[in-house]
C-alpha cells in the first residue's frame, strides 16, 4: 500500500523522462525499455514521467495511460517512479491520477491548470479534488516563470492532505529555499531548472527533476552526491560545463537535439512530436562542434555520452 503523506524517499537526480516515439510521431514502448534500462544503469534515484518533458500535453490520456503503464511495469519498482497527470480540467487529471494509482506508480505530480487563467482558488481546489479521489502522494509542479501561481497559494496548496512534495522550476532560489524553511525537512522540494541544479541543492532541495538527466544522469550523479558531501564548489565547477551545454541546447530547440543527440550516442529515444521540430543535420553538425569544443577545453567534461559517439 502506497503512503499518501510523504514522498521523502525520492530523492537525487530524477530525469523527466522523455516520452518515446518512432519516426511517424507513433509511441514506441520499445524505446521507452532501452531508455528505461539505461537511466537506471547511469544510477538515477526515480523516474518522472509525461510531464513536459514528456511532452505529456501533445499525448492523448489513453496514450499518456499506455505509455505509464509499460514504464512501471518494465521499471518494476527498481527505482520510484511519478506519473505527471496534469491536464486542463479536473476530471481528466483525477482519471490519470486514478490509473497511475492502479498501475502501481508511486505518486502523482500535476502542473496548475493553465491556459483560462484560474483563480487561485480554482487551482486550490483542482489539488484537492484530485488529492481526495486518489491514495497516492501528490507533487505539486510549480513552474515559476509561468506565473501561475505564487508562493502564497503554493503554501496553502501544501496544506492539502495528500501534497508532499514540490517541484520548483524558477531562478528566484530565494524563494525556493524560504519554502523549504517554511514547509520543513519532511516536504520534498525538487530543483527543476537543471543550469541551476546545484544552486538548487544549495538553497535546500532534495532532489532535481528535469529533462538534461536523461543524457547526462551521470554529470548529475557527481553533482549531486558533492552537493549532498558539502562540496559544493566542487560540483559548482562541473556545474558550468553542463551549463554551458545545456544553454546551447535550450538555444537549438533542446528536446530535439538532445533525442538525436542520444541517438548518436547509442540510446535511441527515437524523435519528438510537431510542432516540436527535430533538428536537421547542420544543426547536429554545430551542436556536435560545440561538444567537441567543450572537450577539447577540459580534461574532464564529466558528461560520458560525448565520447560514446561513434562506438
Ligand atoms: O523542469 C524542465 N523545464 C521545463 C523541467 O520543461 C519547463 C527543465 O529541465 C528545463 O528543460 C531545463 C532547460 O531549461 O532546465
Amino acid at each position: 500500500m502506497h503512503s499518501k503523506t510523504s514522498v521523502s524517499h525520492i530523492k537525487g537526480v530524477i530525469p523527466a523522462m522523455f516520452s518515446t516515439f518512432d519516426k511517424n510521431e507513433q509511441l514506441d514502448l520499445n524505446r521507452a525499455r532501452v531508455l528505461v534500462d539505461y537511466l537506471i544503469r547511469e544510477g538515477v534515484h526515480g523516474l518522472y514521467i509525461t510531464g513536459s518533458t514528456g511532452e505529456g500535453f501533445l499525448m492523448s490520456d489513453e496514450e499518456r495511460k499506455t505509455f505509464a503503464q509499460a514504464v512501471v511495469s518494465h521499471v518494476n519498482k527498481r527505482v520510484p517512479v511519478i506519473v505527471h497527470v496534469g491536464a486542463i480540467g479536473t476530471l481528466r487529471s483525477i482519471d490519470l491520477a486514478s490509473h497511475a494509482q492502479q498501475i502501481g506508480a508511486d505518486a502523482i505530480s500535476s502542473v496548475p491548470p493553465f491556459y483560462y487563467h484560474f483563480s487561485g482558488d480554482e487551482i486550490y481546489r483542482y489539488y484537492s479534488d484530485i488529492s481526495s479521489a486518489v491514495d497516492l502522494p501528490m507533487i505539486v509542479y510549480n513552474i515559476a516563470l509561468a506565473g501561475l501561481m505564487d508562493n502564497s497559494l503554493v503554501l496553502r496548496l501544501a496544506s492539502i492532505d495528500g501534497v508532499c512534495g514540490l517541484k520548483f522550476t524558477g531562478t528566484q532560489h530565494h524563494d525556493m529555499a524560504a519554502l523549504k524553511q517554511e514547509l520543513g525537512p519532511d516536504f520534498m522540494i525538487y530543483s527543476g531548472c537543471d543550469e541551476m541544479a546545484t544552486q538548487g541543492l544549495l538553497a535546500g532541495a532534495d532532489g532535481i527533476i528535469g529533462s538534461f538527466y536523461n543524457i547526462i544522469p551521470d554529470t548529475f550523479g557527481e553533482i549531486y552526491q558533492l552537493c549532498v558531501n558539502g562540496e559544493y564548489q566542487e560540483a559548482f565547477e562541473i556545474q558550468k560545463i553542463a551549463t554551458s551545454f545545456i544553454l546551447k541546447a535550450v538555444k537549438y530547440g533542446h528536446f530535439g537535439i538532445m533525442k538525436q543527440l542520444m541517438m548518436d550516442t547509442g540510446i535511441d529515444v527515437g524523435y519528438v512530436r510537431r510542432p516540436f521540430v527535430h533538428p536537421d543535420s547542420q544543426m547536429m553538425a554545430e551542436m556536435w562542434s560545440f561538444l567537441d569544443g567543450l572537450q577539447q577545453n577540459h580534461v574532464d567534461t564529466h558528461m560520458g555520452f560525448i565520447s560514446r559517439r561513434g562506438k
